[in-house]
């Protein structure tokens, strides 16, 4: 019996994490599992897939390679969540230990060139702007002062594990991955310590609501995923547990014109129904109805230019 209890607990004890779901208006949209016997391949998943069975991490030793970019072999999937700009999506993590201190950013890339939006897309191309990171409250008097302080994953933990993502207003219309990502640092003071955990959503982002034009638009300045990082970027080597007076949170500075959701107006959400993902065909979505049986089909297509 012991053991049994020890098998049960032993991959929370250990517990990393994965994308369990995104929530967009209370509509949810399924992530990728990758633990073993548990991988969601539902079509209508929108979270990349990945070959991290251990609910693992990517290290520095990665940061030049494709890894980094959407996990361990990280693959697309057909489906995409539509969104619009100025919406919030509410990233839903499967857990997050105690203990495991870090940042939290998040990045969009634009597919072009494509003809099945975000599905097909060569992962090393994709180019990241990032659009929220986090800083910690390094010394923070509610939660005793001293180091490592008050980091997003403190946030990301009160909030069922749970994180906020604005998306632009005047983000162009089209297919975009979105770049959700955690770095524990906890055992970061050892060069190559650091522990990223990047999680891709496909999107697809609906014209403005009236009919309207992108007026002021968004600005993408993105990165490659290759680019991002380095082995002694000052926030990526870096011992949290001693007191610190800066923290430098890595990779490029966020979007002028982003808007992430505070530390203060973060919160916990719960899905009110199933969201029904679209696929792409050229400049067309399709809703995917992979799980509908004999329902009304509802045909949403949008149409717009470039
Ligand atoms: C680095 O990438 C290789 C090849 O994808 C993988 O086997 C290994 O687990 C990765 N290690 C880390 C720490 O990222
Ligand atoms: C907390 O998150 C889990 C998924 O990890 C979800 O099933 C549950 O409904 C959430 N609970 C609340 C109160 O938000
Ligand atoms: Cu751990």
């Amino acid at each position: 019996m012991k053991r049994l209890v020890l098998a049960t607990l032993l991959p929370t004890a250990l517990a990393h994490s994965h994308l369990a779901y995104i929530i967009i208006n209370g509509a949810l949209f399924h992530g990728f599992d990758p633990l073993p016997g548990r991988q969601t391949n539902a079509p209508d998943r929108v979270g990349w897939s990945s070959t991290n069975a251990d609910d693992g991490f990517v290290g520095p030793v990665n940061y030049t390679s494709p890894a980094i970019a959407c996990h361990l072999d990280g693959a697309s999937t057909p489906a995409h969540a539509p969104v619009r700009a100025g919406d919030n999506i509410h990233v839903q993590w499967n857990g997050w230990p105690i203990g495991h201190p870090g940042p939290l950013l998040s990045y969009l890339a634009p597919c072009e060139g494509t003809v099945d939006g975000c599905a097909g897309v060569d992962k090393t191309r994709l180019e990241w702007t990032k659009i929220d990171d986090s800083a910690p409250v390094l010394i923070d008097p509610t939660a005793g002062g001293g180091p490592p302080g008050t980091w997003a994953t403190n946030v990301l933990i009160a909030n069922n594990n749970s994180w906020s993502v604005h998306v632009p207003v005047g983000l162009r219309p089209g297919p975009y991955v979105l770049r959700h990502e955690l770095i524990a640092l906890h055992f970061a003071a050892k060069r190559g310590g650091a522990q990223n955990y990047p999680l891709c959503i496909n999107l697809w982002v609906e014209p403005p609501a009236e009919g309207g034009e992108v007026v002021m638009p968004f600005m993408l300045d993105g990165v490659r995923a290759a680019d991002l990082y380095r082995e002694d970027d000052p926030g990526i080597w870096v011992d949290v547990f001693k007191t610190l007076t800066t923290y430098v949170v890595p990779g490029p500075t966020v979007a002028a014109n982003a808007m992430p959701v505070p530390h203060s107006l973060q919160s916990r959400s719960v899905p009110l129904r199933d969201g029904t993902p679209v696929g792409v065909t050229g400049t067309k979505t399709v809703p995917f109805l992979a799980k509908e049986t004999g329902k009304r089909r509802r045909i949403l297509v949008h149409e717009f230019e470039g």
